[in-house]
């Protein structure tokens, strides 16, 4: 009996021993950082996170270790902003147009701006938001801004021209949403994240994004009908809790500093490989049939569309923005980035 007592006790001091061990192992990082994101691992948000999480790995030669959390399962779409403010994760990729209102400067880009790739909207953003420093990233550290590639129709039936768009239930978000209701379609705002199963019960007949997603979420198989409308990007922001920042020691913050650039720039190119991949795979795959609308088409939808920067003006001055100012910055800033990655 006594015999018995003595070897549950040895036993109980390996076993707290083994744990100490194997929570504290001799390589540990001396800090750690949850990251969280909202769509699944394999698209583009998600891809950027992996590899800036190596790349900080890397730099900081391990003395800070990533956990990344991709498909909602830290925060989802919705509550990524305030749960970084708040500091359920200390890092997370936020969609600008899952927010409406909250980013009066930024949202620019959401309205057709005629960017036809995502390395030049990509750096325009970052620059405006450098430049006005808008008051929607105060409470947070923006540790990288980039956007998508232009917005085109995925569709379960053909759309060969404006007239077939008249009616169609098609998911959006944000400003595509408005610019979708200016063509005749019907939108039906929700994050991507929702859309699969939309699609799939026939909620909506198709989407509108940019077309990375076709491989990304297999949408080429039930979206075989595509149109090409180059339409506005979707501003995206990886931002950090500040309380988070703060703590970290000045050598880690000049490397998370030292990334903010290249890593906005890194994930426009990516994504704009990316699409071309996607497009590839999917006509290889599903022999998905690509559309482009005629110039009487383009010319009426340019004319639909003119009336939405001057309401994304008069909402964004509203909230005080200086919007004159900002849309001739893009406007400049849009001729020197195509002049550096092309058009
Ligand atoms: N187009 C926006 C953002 C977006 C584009 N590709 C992806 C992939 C995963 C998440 C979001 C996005 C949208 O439609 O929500």
């Amino acid at each position: 009996m006594c015999r018995g007592l003595l070897a549950r006790l040895i036993l109980a001091v390996f076993s707290v021993a083994a744990l100490i061990g194997a929570a504290v192992p001799a390589d540990a990082a001396d800090i750690s950082l949850k990251y969280a994101n909202f769509p699944p691992p394999q698209t583009f948000p998600c891809v950027q996170m992996e590899r800036w999480a190596d790349e900080v790995e890397a730099r900081t030669h391990g003395k800070v270790e990533v956990q990344t959390f991709p498909g909602g399962s830290l925060l989802g779409a919705k509550n990524m902003y305030q749960g970084v403010i708040d500091g359920q994760a200390d890092i997370g990729c936020i969609c600008m147009a899952y927010f409406p209102g909250v980013f009066p400067v930024t949202s620019v880009l959401e309205v057709p701006m005629g960017f036809t790739k995502s390395i030049t909207a990509s750096m325009t953003l970052l620059d405006i938001y450098e430049k006005y420093q808008p008051e929607g990233f105060k409470k947070v550290k923006v540790l990288a801004m980039f956007s998508t590639a232009p917005s085109n129709l995925m569709c379960k039936v053909p759309v060969k021209s404006l007239a077939d768009m008249q009616g169609l239930e098609i998911r959006a978000s944000g400003g595509a949403s408005t610019l979708l209701q200016h063509l005749g379609a019907v939108p039906v705002s929700m994050p991507m994240s929702e859309t699969p199963e939309s699609l799939q019960k026939g909620i909506v007949k198709g989407l509108f994004s940019s077309l990375e997603v076709l491989k990304d979420f297999n949408f080429a198989e039930l979206c075989r009908y595509e149109t090409i409308l180059n339409a506005q990007v979707y501003p995206f922001a990886v931002i950090m809790n500040l309380e988070s920042w703060n703590k970290l020691p000045d050598d880690v913050k000049t490397v998370l500093d030292g990334l903010v650039r290249e890593q906005s720039e890194w994930t426009g190119k990516y994504m704009d490989g990316h699409v071309q991949e996607s497009l590839d795979w999917s006509k290889e795959k599903y022999g998905i049939e690509v559309y482009e609308l005629t110039d009487a088409d383009h010319a009426e939808i340019d004319k639909r569309l003119a009336s939405m920067l001057d309401d994304w003006k008069k909402a964004s001055a509203e909230k005080g923005a200086p919007v004159d100012e900002i849309v001739a910055d893009v406007k400049k800033l849009k001729g020197e980035y195509e002049s550096t990655y092309g058009k």
